[in-house]
C-alpha cells in the first residue's frame, strides 16, 4: 500500500475519502452525499413529515412575505442572489410577492450544478414567467465576488434551508465573513437557521422510520463504490444519529456492525473496521439567538430583524454589515 504523499489523486473526492478513511476516528464529508442519487434522496427528505425544517421555513415565508418583500425593495432595483437554490420551492413564495408588489428585481440563483439551474429555470418559466432569472453556475464565493465587482444595485443574498448548519462554528464564521466581504452597506443577507427544540423531534427528523435518511447517509459509501471502485457492503453499516441539546449539534454516523475490511481499488487502499467502529459523516447544527448573535459578531454582521414560525422551530434572520 502506498502512503498519502505517494499518490496522485484523480479528484478532491478521492483525496478527501483517502484522508477520512485513513484517520482515527474515521470521517467523510457530507458535501459528497450530493451526487445525482443524493440530490434525489434529499428531495425526498424535504418532503418527509419528520423533516419539519422545510414546512417551518415555508410557513415563515408565507406568513411574512409582504414584510420581507418590503425590506428587500430598493428604488433602483434589487439583485436577489440565492446561494444553493435547490428546487426554489420556498424562494418562489418571495418571488411571487415581489412580482405582486411590482418591485424591480432580478433573481440570480447560484449553484455548482448546471443541471439544477436548468431545472429551476424551466420551472420558473412555467410557474412565474414574469421573473427575470439569471442563473449563475459556479462556487458561492467566486460568484459573489464576481457579482459585487460589476454590480452597483442593492444585493439581497438568500441562504435558505439551514444550509449553514452543515458547517462547524469555525467554518460558519468563515462562510459569513466571505459573504460580509462581498456586501456593501445597503446589501442584506437573509438566512435560515434551524432552532434548538425537543431533542426527540430533532432525532426523528434525522432518523425517519422509512429509512430515507439512512439511504441518504449511506449514499456516501455507494458513491465510493461507484466512483472509486470500492466494495462497501451497505448492509454491514448502520445509520446512527445523535443530538447534544447543550451544543445543539446533531451528528450522523455510519457504524460498522462487524469487523471487516473494505477495498478501495482506485485509491489502492484497504480500510479495516473494528466491530462497532464509526465513520462520522455529517453535522446538522441547531441554533438559538445567542449562537446566531455570536456568529454575527464574529463575522462583522449586525442582526436587523428575525422571523419565526408559530412553534419557534425555525428562524430566518436579516443581517447587514
Ligand atoms: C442540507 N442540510 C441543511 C440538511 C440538514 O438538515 O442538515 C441535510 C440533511 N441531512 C440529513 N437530513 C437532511
Amino acid at each position: 500500500m502506498k502512503n498519502e504523499s505517494q499518490i496522485t489523486f484523480q479528484s478532491a473526492f478521492a483525496e478527501d475519502t483517502y484522508k477520512g478513511l485513513s484517520s482515527y476516528p474515521k470521517f467523510l464529508y457530507s458535501k459528497y452525499i450530493y451526487d445525482e442519487k443524493g440530490d434525489k434522496l434529499f428531495q425526498q427528505i424535504m418532503d418527509m413529515p419528520e423533516y419539519y425544517l422545510t414546512s417551518c421555513e415555508f410557513d415563515i415565508l408565507e406568513m411574512n412575505a409582504p414584510e420581507i418583500a418590503d425590506s428587500f425593495q430598493h428604488p433602483e432595483g434589487v439583485d436577489l442572489i440565492e446561494l444553493g437554490a435547490g428546487d426554489g420551492k420556498k424562494t418562489k413564495v418571495l418571488l411571487k410577492e415581489l412580482l405582486k408588489k411590482e418591485y424591480d428585481f432580478q433573481y440570480l440563483p447560484v449553484d455548482i450544478s448546471q443541471h439544477a439551474l436548468d431545472d429551476l429555470q424551466q420551472s420558473l418559466k412555467k410557474e412565474l414567467p414574469a421573473v427575470k432569472v439569471k442563473p449563475q453556475q459556479g462556487t458561492y464565493f467566486k460568484t459573489l465576488e464576481k457579482l459585487s465587482e460589476y454590480n452597483s444595485r442593492k444585493k439581497v443574498i438568500l441562504v435558505l434551508g439551514s444550509n449553514i448548519g452543515n458547517l462547524s462554528h469555525k467554518e460558519a464564521v468563515n462562510f459569513l465573513k466571505n459573504i460580509q466581504t462581498a456586501m456593501s452597506k445597503e446589501d442584506m443577507l437573509f438566512m435560515g437557521f434551524d432552532q434548538k427544540k425537543d431533542p426527540q423531534v430533532i432525532l426523528n427528523a434525522y432518523n425517519d422510520e422509512s429509512g430515507i435518511t439512512a439511504a441518504f447517509n449511506k449514499n456516501l459509501l455507494e458513491r465510493i463504490n461507484r466512483e472509486l471502485e470500492a466494495n462497501f457492503d451497505l448492509d454491514a453499516f448502520r445509520h446512527w444519529e445523535t443530538y447534544d441539546p447543550e451544543t445543539g449539534t446533531a451528528k450522523s454516523f455510519l457504524v460498522s456492525e462487524t469487523a471487516q475490511t473494505v477495498r478501495i481499488k482506485s485509491l489502492e487502499l484497504e480500510v479495516k473496521f473494528d466491530k462497532w467502529e464509526s465513520i462520522h459523516t455529517e453535522i446538522s447544527q441547531k441554533y438559538d439567538d445567542h449562537i446566531v448573535q455570536w456568529l454575527a459578531d464574529n463575522a462583522g454582521l449586525v442582526i436587523e430583524n428575525d422571523f419565526h414560525d408559530v412553534a419557534n422551530c425555525y428562524k430566518n434572520y436579516i443581517f447587514r454589515r
